[in-house]
């Protein structure tokens, strides 16, 4: 391979989620990637068990999104969306509600999943406003739920090193409780048996607030990114009943479980439940252009198509929304899914990825393993007074030991590209396995 510099001055770049002057003393660099692998500044493979963030669920270096990205930009690099068209957006909607339940039929794009979520919440409340509700404005999240970083989204979401340099957020928001609980669900292989019933909270914050000020729901189907925390078995639906008694929108934020992770196209399908409005990002694209979406039910979309035909409906979008190169990614990227069968490809890996996970148990510092689709986190025991350290060494041992892993506080959360093989996996699990035999 020819050998890719490194910068020598690391200091202008004010890195995302980064401890900097750890970071800069000390760097990571990741250079080149293909397939299932990265490749270090110092030329080893890594493999990788994160699909990036959650996100390259195809695989790295795919040439065909390459091409298509490189094909868009000669033909046209970019036209606004506002008030005028150009051919990708429409098609790449088209392409997305055929692999969505049929009452989702309508597409808003955005650049991340934040952006996704900010829209989502703000055509909750604006639905709930044309439709004569305007009353409900309250917005309901989840203790540990991420639904990234904007002030909506940090609002709804509930991981408090996010939230508290960032004064009084949005207003009018309330929080369900979150659904891990190791008492009763250590070791779980898939949905634990026992929390439906946390759902009731719901009720709990309608009686406190009135329904009538509830404009809409948002959870993770599978939390994500605070380290994999799993619905119990007939939480998710228990949602849905009590939305459905008051009139309150749920949303499910897809930015993880979207394109494939659980063996389904969306969490939705996986689960059999409905929501009304459905977030997305990261594999929309196999990550290689920033994009984001929101889906939304026929109703909803109607609603907002009432009034005079010439004017305009929702006064919101992005200079990006529908950005021609970040659909001629996800075109392509559908194009792989499909002709690779990735979407549901998870559905027979999932049963060798639950034995790979579960044979950690016993190891040094474990104290509890989940597993879904193509999902596992490893719990550890924090270290005394040291909450996220032991992780957080565990992920750099193993990326010294060629395996990329990612630290959510003191879990190791795994999400591997779907296009993993089972000695891959073997990999994943054997080198996890051995570093945390190593550290204290
Ligand atoms: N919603 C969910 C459920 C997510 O997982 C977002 C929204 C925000 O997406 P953007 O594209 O704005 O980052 C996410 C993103 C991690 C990690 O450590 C997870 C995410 C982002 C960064 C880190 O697991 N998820
Ligand atoms: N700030 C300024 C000054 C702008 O003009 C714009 C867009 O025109 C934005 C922010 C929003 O940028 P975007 O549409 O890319 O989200």
């Amino acid at each position: 391979m020819v050998p890719v510099p490194v910068p020598s001055d690391l200091s202008a770049f004010w890195m995302p989620f980064t401890a900097n002057r750890q970071f800069k003393a000390d760097p990571r660099f990741i250079v080149a990637a293909a397939g299932m692998y990265y490749r270090s500044s110092d030329d080893r493979p890594l493999l990788d068990g994160t699909a990036g963030l959650w996100c390259v669920n195809a695989g790295h270096g795919r040439r065909e999104i390459a091409e298509a990205v490189k094909a868009q930009i000669l033909q046209l690099d970019f036209p606004p969306t506002f008030q005028m068209g150009h051919p990708a957006p429409f098609e790449l909607a088209n392409r997305l509600v055929k692999i969505l339940p049929d009452p989702f039929k309508h597409v808003f794009f955005a650049n991340s999943g934040s952006e996704a979520v900010e829209t989502a919440l703000k055509i909750a409340i604006a639905y709930q406003r044309v439709r004569g509700e305007g009353m409900r404005q309250r917005l309901i999240g989840r203790e540990r739920g991420y639904h990234g970083v904007n002030f909506g989204g940090m609002a709804v979401g509930g991981i408090g090193p996010n939230r508290k340099l960032f004064g009084t957020l949005v207003t009018g928001v309330d929080h369900l409780p979150h659904t891990h609980n190791l008492e009763h669900n250590a070791f779980t292989r898939g949905q634990p048996q026992w929390g439906a019933h946390l759902a009731d909270e719901l009720e709990r914050l309608v009686k406190l607030h009135d329904a009538s000020t509830i404009a809409a729901v948002i959870v993770e189907p599978v939390a994500g990114s605070t380290g994999v925390l799993l619905p119990p078995v007939g939480y998710l639906e228990r949602l849905r009943e009590i939305c459905d008694r008051y009139g309150i929108l749920l949303i499910f934020d897809e930015v993880i479980t979207g394109f494939g992770r659980l063996g389904q196209p969306f969490a939705t399908q996986y689960f059999g439940v409905l929501p009304d409005i459905i977030t997305t990002a990261k594999g929309i694209t196999n990550a290689s252009v920033p994009m984001g979406a929101v889906f939304v039910r026929q109703e909803i979309y109607d609603a907002f198509m009432q009034g005079p035909g010439d004017g305009v409906e929702l006064f919101h979008g992005y200079t990006y929304s529908g950005h021609p190169v970040a659909c001629a990614a996800g075109l392509a990227a559908l194009e792989i899914y499909h002709r690779e069968g990735l979407l549901t490809r998870v559905q027979t890996l999932a049963p060798v990825w639950e034995a790979a996970a579960h044979s950690l148990k016993g190891v040094p510092h474990v104290i509890d393993i989940r597993n879904l689709g193509l999902m596992a986190a490893i719990e550890l025991e924090p270290r005394p007074g040291q909450p996220g350290k032991r992780a957080f060494e565990t992920f750099r041992r193993c990326f010294d030991a060629g395996i990329v892993v990612r630290a959510a506080g003191d879990t190791i959360a795994l999400s591997p590209p779907l296009i993993i093989e089972t000695d891959h996996i073997d990999q994943l699990f054997t080198t996890l396995g051995s570093v945390l035999k190593q550290i204290d």
